[in-house]
């Protein structure tokens, strides 16, 4: 059975793949399962029909036949527990890779959206200017430990994993900010990530939905 994912019918982030359904698109894309995409605007995440499959009323959503998750790590975890390719069959580094997974969203996410939610939506205050660099320096402090880690190592944990995928989608987030490149190798981890073809596939997929939808250029 095909399974469905929703996505924004128009993406703030104009095809840049930061939305979120670009983890699910990529885990799918790694391995091997086609899906559909339904498009939803903002006004119809809101409505009853999209609450039934998102209490939060967000994308993205996965459908296959009587399963309806939300939440993109849950739905890339359920990807990748069903297919082989992004966890180890070892049962410890399998452990590990979900550990990953969570460190990802867990712990180094959420200073990165802190970050990107000030600079959204708190830039016109008084205070930003000073409230900024803290928040730099709360990144800074799981990126510097996170490069520690890494080292010179292509991946977290050996082969390349769903905490890879996970992790290198949050670092995404940074977006060429300047407190991503002061750490190299993390850059090149990034760079790795989105160099995989299954990546790639996932990214064009993204981004002809937004290009369907800008009107052409006269
Ligand atoms: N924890 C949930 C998950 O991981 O699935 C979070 C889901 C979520 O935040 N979804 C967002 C959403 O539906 C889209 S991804 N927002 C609409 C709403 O809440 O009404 C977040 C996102 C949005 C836009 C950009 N961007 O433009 O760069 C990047 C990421």
């Amino acid at each position: 059975m095909t399974p469905t994912i929703t996505a924004f019918e128009q993406s703030p982030d104009r095809g840049r793949g930061l939305a979120r359904d670009m983890r699910v698109r990529w885990a799918l894309e790694e391995v091997g399962q086609p899906y559909d995409v339904r498009l939803v605007s903002f006004k119809e995440m809101k409505e009853p029909a999209h609450r039934a499959l998102h209490p939060f009323g967000q994308i993205p959503t996965y459908e296959e036949g009587d399963l309806a998750l939300f939440e993109s790590g849950a739905i890339v975890f359920h990807l990748a527990e069903r297919h082989a390719g992004l966890l180890p069959e070892d049962a410890n580094a399998r452990a590990r890779a979900i550990t990953w997974m969570f460190a990802a969203l867990n712990t180094v996410e959420p200073p990165i959206l802190e970050r990107e939610s000030a600079i959204l939506v708190e830039r016109n205050k008084p205070w930003h200017a000073e409230r900024l660099p803290m928040l730099e320096d709360r990144v800074r402090a799981r990126l510097g430990a996170l490069s520690s880690r890494l080292g010179d190592a292509d991946w977290l944990d050996g082969a390349f994993s769903a905490g890879d995928l996970m992790m290198v989608m949050v670092l995404r987030r940074l977006d060429g900010a300047a407190v991503l490149n002061e750490y190299p190798n993390l850059c090149a981890y990034v760079a790795r990530g989105e160099a995989r073809p299954a990546y790639q596939r996932a990214f064009a997929a993204q981004l002809a939905v937004f290009s369907s939808r800008v009107p052409a250029a006269r």
